[in-house]
């Protein structure tokens, strides 16, 4: 029986093109999102090559998160990579000016549904005693940035729980992989400047930012290595950026 991957966040940017790697390479998969058309519309397309099915859940709603993950049919049970790619970044402003709303919408997806999606699936990794655990961190998770104090708070967060998560389960025969990438395009600009089209597309303009299937490319590499091998972190940044404000971009004439 090929490997089944949980991959949450799956309906668009990182989860999406990570999805559609581990189909390319016979990864059966369990599709999470919030945007149920979505997660047809990518079953339809991947189930000529590998075997799918959908669940809809808000990772921050531990209820939904339980039920969801529940729901699951017996076949479907054993989930050997669990993909923790839901995350977002609301606003961009000084600590003094922060919204809390949107401090809680980061805190609430990026760190507690990160940990309520792994309480759900670990327990059944640690009985199986196998299992790989990928956690989507971000450079903001190992470089503060002014303005962004909480979304880099939430990704260090996701960057302590994948140390966490690696000293607790190595010994029950579970790999912990954190992924921390820079400027990738994706929707994630679009959602932190609360749909400002203009203000999302000059944060990718004058350079050319990592592609979601570049930082799908390095996930698929940390699943494929052995079981002698265990890929703890890997760091991408696109090809003129040196750290997560520090981007050499082309001027304007
Ligand atoms: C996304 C990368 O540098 O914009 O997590 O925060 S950054």
């Amino acid at each position: 029986m090929s490997r089944i991957a949980l991959i949450t966040g799956a309906s668009s940017g990182i989860g999406k093109a990570t999805a559609t790697a581990f189909a390319n390479n016979g990864i059966n998969l369990i599709l999470c999102g919030r945007r149920q058309d979505r997660l047809d519309s990518l079953q339809e397309q991947f189930s000529k090559k590998i075997e799918v099915t959908t669940l809809k859940f808000d990772v921050s709603n531990k209820v939904e998160v339980v039920n969801a993950i529940n729901s699951l049919a017996d076949e479907w049970k054993s989930v050997d990579i669990l993909v923790n790619c839901a995350g977002n970044a609301h606003g961009l402003s000084p600590i003094q000016d922060g919204d809390t709303d949107d401090w809680d919408m980061m805190i609430d997806g990026n760190v507690q549904g990160l940990l309520y999606v792994s309480k759900a699936i670990i327990p059944g990794m640690v009985e199986r005693e196998k299992g790989h655990i990928i956690n989507l961190s971000s450079v903001a998770g190992k470089y503060t940035y002014a303005n962004g104090a909480v979304y880099c708070a939430s990704k260090a967060a996701v960057e302590a729980l994948s140390e966490g998560m690696r000293l607790d389960l190595t010994q029950h025969g579970i790999k912990v992989t954190n992924i921390a990438p820079g400027a990738v395009e994706t929707e994630f600009s679009l959602v932190r400047f609360k749909g400002d089209k203009k203000r999302a597309e000059k944060v990718y303009e004058g350079f050319d930012p990592l592609q979601p299937e570049d930082v799908a490319d390095a996930i698929l590499y940390a699943v494929n290595t052995p079981a002698r091998v265990t890929i703890a972190d890997i760091v991408l940044y696109a090809g003129v950026q040196s750290a997560p404000t520090v981007i050499h971009k082309k001027k304007h004439e």
